[in-house]
Order: C-alpha cells, then structure tokens, then sequence
C-alpha cells in the first residue's frame, strides 16, 4: 500500500503547483495533476487547500554536545523527535573533534550516540578544534570514504575549539583538495576574550554584556578574514554558519559579487531577537537567550534584522538553520549566575525553525517559494544530499510535510514544545499556520497532533559533495 496526497499545493523553490502526489515505500513515484492520482489500494491524506513541502532540513545542530562546563540537553533521540514534531525530516550534527583529540574516534562517537536513536534521517559535519597533520589527513579520508563532507572551524572559543589562521589556511588548502566544504564560526574570539575580561573587570556580570562585550564588527572582521583565507586557499567553498550581523552579511555579499564561493546561513533567532527585548530581561532571564554570536541590539547604526530578512530575498544568505544548542535554565544557564561568560552558550530551536519562518513569509520578508529553498531545498543542495532530500519529485526519497495555512501554533512551554528543555526561547509566539503531517520516507511520523515515529527509524545520510557551487 502506498500513500496519495492528494489535492495540495506543491511548494518547491521554482514555485506552487496543484498537484497529487504518490509515495510508494520510501520514494516519491510520481506526481499527477490534482485529484487524478489513483487512490485504490493506498492511504489518502487530503491536502485540500494545504501546502505540500519537502521535508525541512537542519544542517545545524548539537545534540549531547559537551559544551560550557554542561551538556547540550537534547539527546538524538530527543531531539530528532522534536525535530519531527517541527516538519524537519533531516538534521546534520556536528561531531567533535578537540586539540588533542582524534577526529576518527570523534566521529565513531557521534556515530553511536546517533544510531538506532534518530526519529529522522541525520548526518554530521566534523568540527575539527584541533588541525594537525593527521586531523587535515582525516578531513580527506572522512570526505571521501565517510560521507562526511564539511568541516567546521572556529575563530571563536580560545582553548576550547579555536583555531588560528595558519592552521584555518591548511585545513582550507586541504578541503580545496577534496571538494569539502568549510564551515566556519566567524568571530574573533581572541579580541572578545580581551572585551569579556575587561566588562568582567568591571562589574558588567549580567547576561546582556554576552552581547555587548560580542561587538559585530568582531563578526564582520572574522567573515572577511575567512573570505580572504579562503581566497587564498584556492576558492575554496566556505560557508558562514549562524550569521547574525549586517557587517558580516556585507562581506558576504561582496564575496558572492566577485564570483567566490562564499555561502552564508542565518537562524531564526537572529532575525527575530534583541538585546533589549531578550537578553536584557530582568533579572537572570536573558540568560536564555545567551548564544554565539549573539543577539543584537535594535539600536545598533545597522538593521541587522532587516538587513538579514533582505539577505534571504537575494541569496546573499542561501540557508536558515537552527544552531539547535539546549540547554536548561534549571542547573545549566544557572551555571552563569553573577558571571555572564559562564552561561552556556546556545538555545534550543530545531522544532521551531520551519514555523518561525512561515510566520516571515506571513510578515511579507520571504515569498513561500524561498521558505522552502531556504529551509529544505539549499541546505540539501549545499550539504550533498539533493536530490534525495530537499525536493519533492519522482525519485526523492518521500519527506513530505503537509502544512495548513489555516491553522495556528502555540509554542510555549505547555504549549507547542517537544525539546528537552525546562523553558522555551520561544515561548508565547503565535504561528499562523501548523505543521499538520510529517512523512519521513514514506513513513508518517506525525498526524492529526500525534506522534506515530519511533526511535531508530532516522537512517545516517551518507553525504555527496555539495551541489551547490557557482
Ligand atoms: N554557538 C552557540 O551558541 N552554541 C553552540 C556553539 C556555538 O557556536
Ligand atoms: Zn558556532
Ligand atoms: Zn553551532
């Protein structure tokens, strides 16, 4: 028995046709134009005046990730299901590898946190905090042997995943070599270590000064030294993760101008949050807000909200993804009472990212055609998984969301909140549409507000390299 959807809406980046859509095991067979797909024999879910969409696809997230004296609270088996609940049917992790530690047995141990435990597909980019000659070897085994082919460097974090720029040059000269992507935190951390001591210096303890002592221009300046980096590295593809400031979005654009192969995503946070609407709530509050980069001030001389929005409408931001980094308020953000750079650093989102931008298009920032491409169709392309994830189309393996417009989210704690957190960073927002049904190959995972998935039924994706080169 296979399954129709029948009478909706099909959203892909190239835009909206009606049509039917039938799923035979885990793959997409064929699409026919609406109500004539035949229905004997199969499972019909009627999408009369709903959206159908491919499947969201995070490629940023960090379950169980050993971070800020803590751990990430998310488990794969959490975090997967969450991300389920929120119409996502691929996650990518980002497997650990730190000065002195082994990149091979890194990614054996994300292998097994992830198996048998993943609600959806997954699969991981390698942080590589430690570059030496036998981790820039590992990079070319793991990207042609392993699937895995992004890395993740940081100019942020001094002793704890840094990387200087010597050794950000190698590990770029070496992904050149093997058409891997570098991933790249683009903060520089040894400049806001000097800013964070001196507030601290100070008497500046509360978690608002996470962001002020995290100034953009430090985030600008990292951006353009990757970009210069990676010029000189022979055009290697680079991809800024989790930008969140006008200055940095600027460098990007000019990259992209001059024909580089320069690639920026985006997260939810940083096109909705303020300092002074979040991070600087009363009392220890703000500490769930508290992430890197951080959020920004609306009174900045930049618009980076604004300036964000309109970098998703040209393709100067070509992905949103999560940074999906939980940790509890309880026990874990408490961890930096009195002392604002002992607050791990992250928030928790991988379910509501695909809600979180509707509600852009809803506001008029993103047509429903870049919702999707920004959200499912780019990130597959740019991590090599597409077509098999990101389209809708015969031959893709059937990750399917039905969306309803006319629906609404609550998400809140109580509410709309399926993340292993004791708060939500998202808490009292309204979403005027819903995630309705979530197919993961074929599979339905979530109907009629039930969870049917399981634990185990998300297989690793063994990843391609990216498809998305100018
Ligand atoms: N930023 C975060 O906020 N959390 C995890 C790591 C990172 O770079
Ligand atoms: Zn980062
Ligand atoms: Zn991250």
């Amino acid at each position: 028995m296979g399954i129709v959807i029948k009478n909706g809406a099909v959203i892909s980046p190239t835009g909206q046709i009606a049509q039917d859509v039938l799923v035979d095991g885990e793959i997409v067979v064929a699409m026919y134009l609406p109500g004539t797909a035949p229905t004997d024999g199969h499972r019909v879910i009627d999408a009369t005046g709903k959206y159908v969409i491919p499947g969201g696809v995070d490629v940023h997230t960090h379950f169980e990730l050993p971070f800020g004296g803590t751990e990430a609270s998310d488990t794969f088996e959490t975090g997967t299901r969450a991300a389920a609940w929120g119409g996502v049917t691929t996650i990518c992790d980002m497997a650990v590898q730190r000065y002195g530690g082994n990149v091979y047995d890194s990614l054996t141990e994300w292998h097994h946190k992830a198996a048998e435990n993943c609600a959806v597909d997954y699969s991981f980019s390698q942080i590589v905090g430690g570059i030496d000659d036998e981790s820039l070897k590992a990079m070319k085994y793991l990207t042609e042997h392993e699937g895995i082919t992004s890395f993740k460097l940081f100019m942020a974090y001094p002793g704890v995943f840094y990387s200087d720029d010597g050794q950000i040059l190698k590990a770029m000269q070496t992904a050149a070599e093997c058409g891997a992507l570098i991933m790249m935190h683009a903060e520089n951390g040894i400049a806001i270590d000097v800013l964070v001591a001196q507030a601290l210096a100070r008497g500046e303890r509360d978690p608002k000064y996470h962001s002020i002592t995290r100034p953009s221009d430090l985030e600008g300046e990292a951006t353009h030294r990757a970009i210069v980096l990676s010029k000189v590295a022979g055009n290697v593809p680079l991809y800024i993760v989790h930008m969140s400031a006008s200055e940095a979005l600027d460098e990007v654009a000019e990259a992209r101008h001059n024909g580089q192969n320069v690639f920026a995503e985006t997260c939810p946070q940083y096109l909705y949050m303020t300092l002074e609407d979040h991070l600087a709530q009363p009392g220890f509050e703000g500490a769930k807000y508290v992430c890197s980069p951080p959020i920004r001030s609306k009174h900045d001389h930049r618009h980076h909200h604004a300036d964000l929005w309109k970098g998703l409408r040209m393709n100067e931001l070509a992905v949103v993804s999560t940074d999906h980094c939980p940790f509890c308020f309880k026990d874990q953000k408490e961890l930096g009472i009195g002392d604002f750079s002992k607050i791990p650093n992250g928030m928790g989102g991988v379910e509501h990212r695909m809600e979180l931008i509707y509600q852009g298009v809803v506001q008029g920032h993103l047509s429903l055609e870049r919702w999707v491409e920004t959200c499912s169709t780019n990130p597959a392309k740019m991590f090599g998984m597409y077509p098999k994830k990101g389209i809708i189309a015969p031959g893709s393996d059937a990750d399917i969301v039905v969306w309803d417009p006319n629906a609404r989210t609550e998400i809140g704690y109580g509410k709309k909140h399926h993340m292993n957190m004791d708060h939500s960073s998202w808490e009292g927002w309204v979403i005027d549409g819903k995630v309705d049904t979530v197919l993961s190959r074929g599979t339905v995972l979530i109907d009629n507000d039930q969870y049917l998935g399981r634990k185990g039924h998300g297989k690793f994706v063994r990843r391609g390299l990216s498809n998305y080169l100018v």
